[in-house]
């Protein structure tokens, strides 16, 4: 089968055994990789109802056709299990080396099942797989972790690792590797932590195999290079994803103070200008031609690499206006291994709610020496209120009372990302419909929304923008599984990925058959969704409640007194439906899921629940 490596590497920690399991080419062709591989294979192992954080659960790592290979930034893997965050499905992509290492190892998924006796570090060189005791890292972050596992191997290996918040079981634990890549917002590092599985290895010496390996060379190859010409032109990763803070101030779409505000005349302390100019090293994912990674000094004097999002969450959410403070609460969450934008909202959430009176407690919007305490409680679970904040913020909400849950900045469990949608309403829609909770990596529509429709509609074109972006980012990427940000940053056409596809697989596919496959995909996430949570209902893509509040509108700056409106978004979401072929719910229909192919997925999800036809 040329293009996958045909197999399958099955490990159990209970009974330190592992196998190589050959899949199908049908399961090739409908799945493709990454995520498709991933959602197929929980949905079909797992019985609804399992602890996340239990044996039964699985922890997969999952690559695509072009992951590995020397093309635009296919240094990427997907993390996936269900999550203890959000009770289903929930998925990451993160940048690693063990993503060629598996996939010259002569595997395109590992999954890993049952639960270590002791701390253990799972070691594969191709078709040798070794059951290490970790006790020495046990407790220890992921800098030292990754430090031990190096001066074991070499620098080279693939490495996936968690730190103190993973084994501690804190929900939304992430997955770290190659230093700066975090990836699995959805507590994949908890489950992990919970199999005491604290990290994986991967040494690959095979080659991978294509279908036409020669023109890959030559297109791959000459395309990274063109990739890396024209970000200098553009000159995007001079600032990366920083670059975006001015544009979400100016259009008072940022998070200030836990969504409260949208706008602040101090943000410029921490833009993209500023980061930048206090870079002191530039870090980036295998196969990258146009590194991201701006990494700057933290208050003690640690390095610690920024995106956007880090930045905005941890830094203007929580009234932090001063780059090293706000890096020091980065480089806590990178060493723990916490994702940090659940980590900002979880901490903004607790704020609030103090202020609120909902709840009592120390923490106050703007104190940073009390966040870094807080978060290091939170990744070691230590105390009432480190138990309390690892919970994240729905379970906080659901915990406290008070109707707090209507400022908890979360959907279905999962916290948003720093596009504050107070007034964004196609932005709100795509938080909403994110199938795995409220993720900006499946549709970010903002500059469209602004700047080339009418940011107070609530049409049918917004629904249609929030899908084809979807089919890309949460579709085509993260089942070829490489970046998206050749494309998304610097108008790398998307064309060049059913290119590169048809060279390693033989086939010949064009952009159409990806939407497909994307379809089937996001499909069967939501069979999962529904297969936990019977009683779905729409208001489960509603985004946060807030944000519909009149109370809650701003008073001064480009949005004052408006606010996301109900029944308008609830017509929104159905143009979204509508167009996707769900029902009421934003389930898919037994005929939408009939033309995808899914008639047996179908059939098993009616056990639990109901479809409509
Ligand atoms: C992703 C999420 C993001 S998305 C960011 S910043 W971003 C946060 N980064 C974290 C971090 O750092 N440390 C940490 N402890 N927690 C973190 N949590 C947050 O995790 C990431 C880049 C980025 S930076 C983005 S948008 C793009 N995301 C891609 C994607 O999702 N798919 C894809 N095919 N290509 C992508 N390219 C870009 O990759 P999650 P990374 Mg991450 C330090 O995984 O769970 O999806 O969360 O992967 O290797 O660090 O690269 O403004
Ligand atoms: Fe990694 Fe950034 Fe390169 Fe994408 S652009 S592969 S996230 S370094």
């Amino acid at each position: 089968m040329n293009g996958w490596t045909g197999n399958i590497l099955r490990v159990n920690l209970s009974a330190k055994t592992h196998k190589k399991e050959a899949f199908s080419e049908d399961f090739a062709q409908k799945w493709v990789g990454g995520r498709g591989f991933a959602v197929k294979t929980l949905y079909d192992e797992l019985k609804p109802g399992i602890d996340p954080l239990g044996p039964e659960n699985k922890f997969i790592v999952a690559l695509g056709p072009i992951s590995g290979i020397p093309a635009p930034n296919t240094g990427k893997a997907v993390v996936a299990a269900k999550s203890p965050l959000t009770g289903f499905y929930g998925d990451g992509n993160l940048g690693t080396r063990a993503a060629e290492h598996l996939r010259k190892a002569g595997y395109d998924m590992l999954i890993v099942e049952g639960k270590a006796d002791r701390p253990t570090m799972l070691y594969i060189e191709d078709d040798k797989v070794e059951f290490i005791p970790a006790d020495e890292v046990w407790g220890q972050g992921t800098y030292v972790c990754n430090e031990w596992i190096y001066s074991k191997y070499g620098k080279g290996v693939g490495v996936l690792n968690i730190g103190q918040g993973g084994e501690n079981l804190n929900r939304h634990a992430v997955v770290r590797s190659m230093e700066g890549r975090a990836g699995g917002r959805p507590g994949i590092g908890a489950v992990m932590g919970s199999k005491l599985l604290k990290a994986v290895v991967v040494k690959g010496t095979k080659s991978i195999p294509q279908a036409d390996a020669a023109g890959m060379k030559a297109a791959g190859s000459g395309d990274l290079k063109r990739v890396g010409q024209i970000d200098k032109e553009t000159g995007w990763s001079i600032q990366s994803t920083t670059g975006v803070l001015p544009f979400c101030n100016e259009v008072a779409g940022l998070p200030v103070h836990n969504f409260r505000k949208t706008h602040h005349p101090l943000a410029w302390q921490v833009d993209g200008e500023r980061c930048n100019n206090a870079r002191v090293a530039t870090y980036g994912c295998p196969t990258c031609t146009m590194r991201c990674g701006v990494t700057v000094r933290d208050a003690e004097g640690h390095e610690s690499e920024l995106d956007y999002e880090n930045v905005a969450l941890l830094g203007p959410n929580l009234d932090i206006f001063d780059i090293p403070q706000m890096a020091s609460l980065n480089y806590l969450c990178d060493e723990y291994g916490l994702d940090t934008m659940s980590t900002g909202c979880t901490l903004s959430f607790y704020a609030d709610a103090i202020e609120h009176g909902h709840v009592d407690g120390d923490f106050k919007f703007g104190d940073a020496e009390r966040a870094k305490e807080l978060l290091r409680l939170a990744a070691h679970r230590e105390g009432k209120v480190g138990n309390f904040l690892a919970e994240g913020s729905r379970r906080m909400a659901r915990m406290i009372g008070h109707n707090s849950e209507a400022y908890a900045m979360q959907v279905k469990g999962l916290e948003v990302a720093a596009y504050n949608c107070k007034f964004i309403p196609g932005q709100a829609l795509s938080y909403g419909v994110a199938p795995i909770g409220a993720h900006h990596r499946e549709a970010w529509i903002i500059t469209f929304e602004i700047r080339h429709t009418t940011r107070e509609s609530y049409g049918p074109e917004k629904a249609a923008k929030v899908i084809e972006l979807q089919r890309i980012r949460g579709g085509l990427f993260e089942f070829i599984v490489s970046c998206r940000f050749p494309w998304i940053e610097n108008g790398w056409p998307l064309d060049n990925y059913p290119k590169y596809f048809n060279l390693a697989t033989g086939l010949n596919w064009n952009l159409d058959d990806m939407w497909r496959v994307g379809d089937r995909i996001y499909s069967m996430i939501k069979l999962h969704f529904l297969r936990e949570y019977p009683q779905a209902s729409r208001e489960d893509d509603y985004p946060p409640r807030v944000w519909f509040d009149p109370a809650n509108a701003d008073t001064e700056g480009p949005i004052a007194g408006k606010h996301l409106e109900l029944d308008k978004y609830d017509g929104l979401l159905q143009h979204y439906y509508d167009q996707r072929g769900y029902d009421r719910r934003g389930i898919p229909t037994k005929t939408t899921l009939h033309a995808l192919g899914l008639d047996a997925e179908a059939a098993a999800v009616q056990a639990h629940a109901k479809l409509t036809d």
